[in-house]
């Protein structure tokens, strides 16, 4: 690696953070049923410490994803408690995000809903998700509006964008200054005949609609098998439309794996548009983790998703831009096409454990995970409280 590929690296490292969401940590099961972990988190406590050990261990993670009925349920009234876990762990709340899909009333919808009443009630829940974002100096509330249908005909999806419309438009009335609404798409689940937000065609132009604070979201597991993704990536960017990532891996679903683990090559090639993009707006596109799964261990899959998020980022950042639209503009196909692979097939495990060193971050994370005492300590503590019951159906 040249001199002037190591000093692109480190500055792509030092600019990366990636934020890690609450429920990452905690028991979580697929739809079958749970299988609980002895050191997962239960309480919002639990959770705010254990970002702050991957915070700790890789240097990257600063922020917490809050979902708010799992992590706030009392609303506002648990603002100050949550303030008191940022200043004990060093640890900031990131992302708000309601919860509209759990609740009996979000049966048939929540801000799509056909009922007024229940629609003006979800709304209330956006608008509380803003306020608590407030208090918190968080700046991003993520919206995932899970409604949709099962069956043909069975509602109007013509009317519900119209109710969708209007219920995104009360909510992005309610930010302040520094806020903005994410729109967040997915083509299926919970719903498997229409999701009323299913892809970023429709979050841009409901984010457009709403207002100049309300930008996309891409979770990467919200999309068709085989969709390009990067280049809805490029797209958003180019409409300075962007508002951030949910980051998982998946090979049929929504499976919210860790990062890279099925596709990491997809990973690289997103990044790749990220870094290459022109785009004046590319400062406020967050970094976000939503994954989870019940069978690896909660702080051992973060640590894994957060190193392979900066590995695959300074795989990106080696790309020599220059000379790769040089090879684009001759349509030298296949050596445009090495230029960018070779990139990807770099082992940058090494500059990046000298990146580490240099700022006094641990050179290997995941090993000192496991020879460290944090995960001994919360797996003895948390044990009991996390045994009993295997599968419920949740
Ligand atoms: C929906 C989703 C959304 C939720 C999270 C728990 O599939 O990606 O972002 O908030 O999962
Ligand atoms: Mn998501
Ligand atoms: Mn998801």
């Amino acid at each position: 690696m040249t001199a002037e590929e190591t000093k692109r690296v480190w500055a792509a490292l030092d600019g990366f953070k990636i934020e890690v969401p609450s429920w990452g940590f905690a028991n979580t099961g697929t739809r079958f049923g749970k299988f609980l972990q002895p050191a997962a988190a239960s309480t919002i406590a639990q959770k705010f410490a254990d970002a702050a050990e991957v915070n700790r261990l890789t240097g990257a993670a600063p922020t917490v994803a809050l979902h708010v009925l799992w992590d706030l349920p009392g609303g506002l009234a648990d603002v100050p408690a949550i303030q008191a876990l940022e200043a004990k762990h060093g640890v900031k709340a990131g992302s708000i995000n309601p919860n509209l899909f759990q609740d009996q009333i979000y049966k048939f919808g929540s801000i799509a809903n056909p009922s007024a009443e229940i629609r003006a009630k979800a709304v209330q829940h956006c608008v509380d998700s803003v306020e608590i974002g407030k208090a918190l100096g968080s700046k991003d509330v993520s919206m995932w509006v899970s409604d949709g249908s099962n069956y043909p005909g069975t509602q109007s999806m013509r009317r519900r964008i119209e109710w969708l419309q209007d219920s995104l438009n009360k909510t992005h009335a309610a930010l302040g200054p520094g806020q903005r609404m994410l729109v967040e798409y997915k083509p299926f689940e919970p719903t498997f005949y229409h999701t009323d937000i299913a892809d970023w065609g429709m979050a841009r132009e409901l984010a457009r609609t709403a207002g100049p604070q309300a930008k996309v979201l891409v979770d990467t597991g919200h999309h068709a098998l085989g969709t390009n993704i990067e280049q809805i990536v490029t797209w958003l960017l180019h409409l300075d439309a962007l508002g951030g990532f949910h980051f998982n891996d998946r090979k049929f679903a929504d499976d919210d794996l860790t990062l890279g683990s099925i596709d990491p090559y997809q990973v690289f090639r997103i990044f790749h548009e990220f870094i290459s993009s022109p785009a004046s707006s590319k400062g406020d596109v967050a970094f976000m983790i939503d994954q989870s799964h019940n069978m690896k261990g909660k702080l051992e899959a973060m640590v894994q998703t957060v190193v392979t998020a900066q590995e695959l980022y300074a795989k990106a950042a080696l790309v020599d831009q220059e000379k790769l639209a040089e090879l684009q503009d001759r349509c030298e196909l296949v050596a445009a096409e090495e230029a960018f692979r070779g990139a990807f097939w770099t082992d940058v495990r090494p500059v990046v454990k000298e990146w580490r060193e240099a700022r006094g971050l641990s050179v290997d994370p995941l090993g000192d995970l496991h020879a460290g005492e944090y995960l001994k300590t919360i797996t003895a503590e948390r044990a009991a409280s996390n045994a009993g019951g295997g599968s419920s159906y949740a």
